[in-house]
């Protein structure tokens, strides 16, 4: 190296770092192992050399399956996943996975490469232009730009407590091509990086909020707790069943918090769920908001206006009386909170009464029967219940491994079929209901936790990563995907009401046969039409561990438009009957 191109500050000689190995060593240091992405301009060099510093790095075939990856990553682990992209496009193909992160309060941090800032501010036109920054910022918790490689490390350590500090989140990341390339001092790169302590401190809840809270829930007749996401991320899994079961009050988990604890736990009242809610007087919610997925905490749904009160446990001040009033925000960390309520609660605890526990398990039972009846059919084609009947026993068999789910219906029969016996084993479609979750979730999630994967998917949801079945067959995951294929989105039935000659809009190619893309990629690919063939299927996947799909035939009529938010889907008023 000649003089002029010396690195500030170093010595002739001096041992050497960059751009590309103090971002490396920044995570590492963090205790960051895995990075999901996918490789090119400018950040290709830094995929290899994090491989070659021992990391595990993930290569997809599209970034918003890596950012769905790290997304799920974060929620399993407490730790923010890390998704690297290219620039511009690589960069927004990952924003919508970062963007469902934060809405869903999963920490991840997108890392971008990015254009040459000179370039971008004047807008001359660069390779893969864009102000990344900018773009990313509304979206996601915080947005962070290193120029210098010495902020490197600063620049990771903010990323790090911003995505898991008080609620978790996405953060962005945004490294322009040239940073890597930037030499510094070993010595003072070292220097230069920062372990981050104690990234997600405890968030201890003032007394005079706990006494608040058990006064409210000691004037309770009916009482509920509702468990949401929130609890099943703090992972405090033994406190919770410990209040749970200390107060004897009945609970509905919410989709995600199924699980946290066993869905077959006498008190739960999920398939009691009308009722519990309509019926109660008091609701302590903890980890879960009162957004649409309940009804905005008003409305038919939850019985007479004024005849609830709600306890809110959330770590985040602002989510209080975002749609009604909370009666005892507890604000907080879920482990400082149930910690205190369990302490507070004393020796004494008045279980609810037994008319109010009897008349739910009254509901329990009725809509238990119904669903028993519909489980029993062995139809063919296949309904969704038939189905699902054979995958609840191999969730039943298997409580460790790992349930993905998306689809409408398919997501829908299968929270309310397929009972979850373990905290953190269903991983779903979230608070948008977005769909193209399933392969970026059921990679991650086995690679983080090392347990198989049963990734029931909708024929559509499927669609939107399932080229991800390449990546699933490279690193030989143990992941088995069921296809409800049903020819269709909701159903394979509807018709092109103009008569002309193109396909309706919800409809696809009849008979798809989706395993055969396993097939090609050297997985195992089997196609089933009854609920033998699929039990068959499904358990000799699960016992091989080998990348599978299978692909369910499914009755086209069987679905509804929507599944069970048909409700939230609006209708022209100007629709003729039976056309459009
Ligand atoms: O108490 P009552 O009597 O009321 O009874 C309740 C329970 O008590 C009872 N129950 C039980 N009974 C007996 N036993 C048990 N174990 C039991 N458990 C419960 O059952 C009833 C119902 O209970 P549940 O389910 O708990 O309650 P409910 O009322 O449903 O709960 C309300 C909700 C809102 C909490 C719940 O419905 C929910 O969580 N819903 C989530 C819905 C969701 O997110 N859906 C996904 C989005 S739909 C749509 O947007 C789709 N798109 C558009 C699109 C999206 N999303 N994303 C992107 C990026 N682009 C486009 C698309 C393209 S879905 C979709 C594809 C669909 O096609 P597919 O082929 O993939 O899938 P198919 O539909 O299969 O074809
Ligand atoms: P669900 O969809 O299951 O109802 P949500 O995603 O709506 O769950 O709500 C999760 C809530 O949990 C968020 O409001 C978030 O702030 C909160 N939360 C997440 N982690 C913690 C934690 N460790 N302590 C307290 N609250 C938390
Ligand atoms: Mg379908």
């Amino acid at each position: 190296m000649s003089a002029a191109q010396e690195p500030v500050g170093a010595e002739p000689e001096a041992e050497l770092t960059d751009g590309f190995h103090l971002v490396i060593d920044a995570l590492m240091l963090n205790g960051i192992k895995t990075i999901y992405g996918v490789p090119g301009i400018p950040i290709t060099d830094l995929g290899r050399l994090a491989q070659a510093s021992g990391m595990r790095v993930i290569s997809f075939r599209h970034e918003q399956n890596a950012g769905n990856a790290a997304a799920i990553a974060g929620y399993l682990t407490k730790a923010p996943g890390v998704c690297l992209t290219v620039s511009a496009p690589g960069f927004l193909n990952g924003l919508v996975a970062l963007a469902n992160a934060t809405t869903n309060c999963f920490p991840m941090i997108l890392i971008s490469g990015s254009s040459e800032r000179e370039i971008v501010d004047l807008q001359q036109g660069d390779y893969e232009e864009m102000d990344q920054l900018a773009v990313a910022k509304p979206l996601c918790k915080a947005a962070f730009r290193v120029l210098h490689a010495a902020d490197i490390g600063i620049g990771v350590a903010r990323a790090i407590r911003a995505a898991v500090s008080g609620r978790p989140g996405g953060v962005y990341l945004d490294l322009p091509g040239k940073l890597f390339g930037q030499v510094m001092d070993a010595e003072a790169g070292r220097r230069s990086l920062v372990k981050v302590i104690d990234p997600a401190p405890a968030q201890i809840p003032a007394p005079s909020a706990v006494d608040r809270a058990l006064d409210v829930l000691r004037g309770a007749k009916r009482p509920l707790i509702i468990l949401g996401k929130g609890a099943a991320y703090a992972q405090v899994d033994d406190d919770i069943r410990a209040l749970v079961e200390k107060s004897g009050i009945p609970y509905i988990p919410m989709s995600m918090a199924k699980g946290l604890i066993p869905d077959t736990h006498p008190q739960c009242a999920a398939a009691a769920r009308s009722t519990v809610l309509q019926d109660s007087d008091v609701v302590v919610m903890i980890g879960a908001r009162l957004n649409w997925l309940l009804s905005h905490g008003k409305g038919k749904q939850w019985g007479p206006p004024g005849s609830k009160k709600f306890i809110q446990i959330d770590i985040e001040p602002r989510e209080m009386d975002s749609n009604v009033e909370i009666a005892a925000p507890l604000v907080g960390d879920i482990g400082s909170c149930v910690a205190a309520l369990l302490r507070g609660m004393g020796d004494d605890w008045k279980q609810p009464p037994a008319e109010w526990t009897s008349a739910i398990d009254a509901k329990k039972a009725t809509n238990i029967a119904r669903m028993a009846t519909r489980l029993g059919k062995n139809s063919t084609p296949m309904d969704y219940h038939s189905a699902l009947r054979v995958l609840r026993d191999v969730i039943r068999d298997r409580p460790d491994a790992i349930l993905v789910n998306e689809g409408a219906n398919t997501l829908d029969q299968a929270r309310g079929v397929i009972d979850m016996y373990q905290p953190r084993k269903r991983l779903d479609v979230g608070t948008w209901g977005v769909m193209g979750i399933g392969m970026g979730f059921a990679i991650a999630a086995t690679i983080e936790t090392g347990k198989p994967v049963l990734a029931i998917v909708g024929d559509s949801a499927f669609g939107f990563s399932g080229m991800e079945v390449e990546t699933i067959c490279r690193y030989n995951l143990p992941v088995c995907i069921v296809v409800f294929n049903n020819d269709g989105i909701y159903r394979g039935t509807d018709v092109n009401v103009s008569g002309g000659s193109d396909p309706a809009t919800t409809v696809f190619v009849k008979g798809a046969r989706y395993d055969r893309m396993m097939e090609s990629f050297g997985g195992t690919g089997v196609n089933v039409t009854t609920p033998d063939e699929l039990k068959r299927a499904v358990d000799a996947a699960m016992d091989s561990g080998k990348p599978t799909l299978i692909n369910a035939v499914i009755d086209p009529a069987a679905g509804s438009e929507s599944g069970n938010i048909g409700n939230l889907n609006p209708k022209s008023a100007l629709t003729k009957k039976g056309g459009a």
